[in-house]
């Protein structure tokens, strides 16, 4: 391997709470045992190849501030070849137990579809001989269909059928490469996936044409016998004005609707939560009781900024809470914690790209600990079940059986003269006992 950006770098190790050593965990101690198994096998760390890698930090009003090396070589793919020995260098860096990748991240676009897919494999296979010999395994694939021109009007949802012959192309190899390296999910955010104006739209042949490229997905994942999740990530705007896959709620009634909610769990992710209106604990615990939850890209919006802003995340009551409701859904099984986060435009140095992870991980870690402490002391979980007591009650459950009708239940609410006294949802209570572990 050659020289890369992190050569110089150590690796990262645990030091403790009072480590001085900015680049030290202070509370991400992967071995330690909490609530019963490995912080690290809790959280499945994740790097995002296309945000550490690819990311050349251009926004709408500027030029890219971050040229990596191999950003500068002429080749295409000897630069390919360059990023991925920086990406697995940053990972040794890290120690960050996964990756995610797309397809565009990790290999240039050919001059055909045969020109890209034979890129991709190649790089693929690049990929998969760094594997052998990095600690560092694929959380996720996915297929980036949206930033070529081709994709403008949406991939599965585009007006042109070659369009979605090309995407459903794409995601076929990139889910073998995904099954190839070991991936343990295969993630589709519908990245064009939406309309800007109805005067244009089709709506519900793209919902029709949206559900069969899902459903074909899913057959060949069962086809090829890939053991991992297929995960849909949900985002209300950006980039189009109405994004199909709007958030939660949204998704599960389209699985609903095209007989998937069976096949298809979702990759949840702080900052579209914020966009859509909820909070990131409201779309993982509406996912945990639909039974959908997947994954997370762990990041946080601006809430003074109407976009994605990818940042890393850093307010742990928000992250607290957001892990809290993963432990009590029975944690992540096989998703992780991918840090689809970015460093600022001005963050140039390369040891900006080692200290946000550092730090992503290390709050994660310690939010982790807050939320494994909550749930182990027990009065929260107390007090939901106090309040909901009174439907452990016989008569309160056959209401619920399907069996009683209106009227039965009318009749037993007027023979019992009933006349419920309304009772303190204690809020603040509540908020005080949580700050005690904060
Ligand atoms: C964009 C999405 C994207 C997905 C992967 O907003 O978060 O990064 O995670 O395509
Ligand atoms: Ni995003
Ligand atoms: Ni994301």
């Amino acid at each position: 391997m050659s020289e890369t950006l992190f050569s110089g770098m150590p690796t990262v190790r645990y030091a403790g709470p009072d480590s001085r050593d900015p680049l030290s965990y202070r509370y991400y101690d992967a071995n330690r045992i909490v609530l019963g198994k490995p912080l690290g096998e809790h959280l499945r760390f994740a790097c995002a190849y296309w945000h550490s890698l690819a990311m050349n930090g251009s926004d709408p009003f500027g030029t890219p501030s971050l040229m990596r090396p191999w950003m500068r070589t002429a080749d295409p793919m000897q630069g390919a070849r360059e990023k991925a020995d920086a990406a697995f260098d940053l990972f040794r860096v890290l120690d960050v137990p996964f990756f995610t990748f797309h397809d565009r991240d990790i290999a240039p676009e050919g001059e055909d579809l045969r020109g890209s897919l034979s890129n991709f494999h190649e790089m693929v296979d690049y990929l998969g001989a760094r594997m052998q010999t990095s600690q560092t395994r694929l959380l996720w694939g996915t297929a980036n269909l949206f930033s070529h021109p081709r994709f403008m009007a949406g991939a599965a949802t585009n007006p042109d059928p070659d369009v979605f012959a090309y995407s459903a192309a794409t995601v076929k190899h990139c889910l073998d490469a995904t099954k190839t390296l070991g991936g343990d999910n295969y993630v589709l955010w519908g990245g064009r996936e939406g309309y800007e104006t109805l005067l244009n739209t089709d709506l519900r042949r793209e919902l029709d044409q949206l559900g069969r490229f899902l459903s074909l997905v899913v057959e060949y994942k069962h086809k090829i016998g890939f053991a991992g999740q297929i995960l849909i990530e949900p985002k209300p705007k950006e980039p189009t004005a109405h994004q199909y896959d709007f958030d939660t709620a949204t998704v599960y009634g389209f699985l609903q609707r095209y007989g998937l909610e069976g096949e298809v769990k979702l990759n949840l992710e702080g900052n579209h939560a914020l966009l859509a209106g909820h909070s990131f604990e409201h779309e993982i615990a509406m996912a945990a009781a639909f039974g959908i939850l997947g994954s997370l890209d762990i990041n946080r919006g601006d809430p003074l900024l109407g976009w994605d802003t990818d940042q890393f995340p850093m307010n742990l009551n928000e992250t607290a809470m957001a892990l809290y409701h993963v432990i009590k859904a029975g944690g992540l099984g096989l998703g992780g914690c991918n840090f689809d986060a970015k460093i600022r435009r001005q963050s140039i140095d390369p040891a900006d790209l080692v200290h946000a992870h550092v730090g992503g991980m290390d709050h994660c870690a310690r939010a982790f600990l807050i939320a494994a402490a909550i749930v182990e002391d027990g009065q929260l979980d107390a007090a939901l079940a106090e309040r909901y007591a009174g439907w452990t009650g016989a008569g309160a459950r056959e209401m619920l059986k399907g069996k009683m009708t209106l009227e039965a239940i009318a009749a037993a609410a007027e023979d019992r003269n009933l006349s419920p006294q309304p009772r303190s949802g204690g809020q603040e209570r509540l908020e005080n006992l949580l700050s005690r572990f904060f």
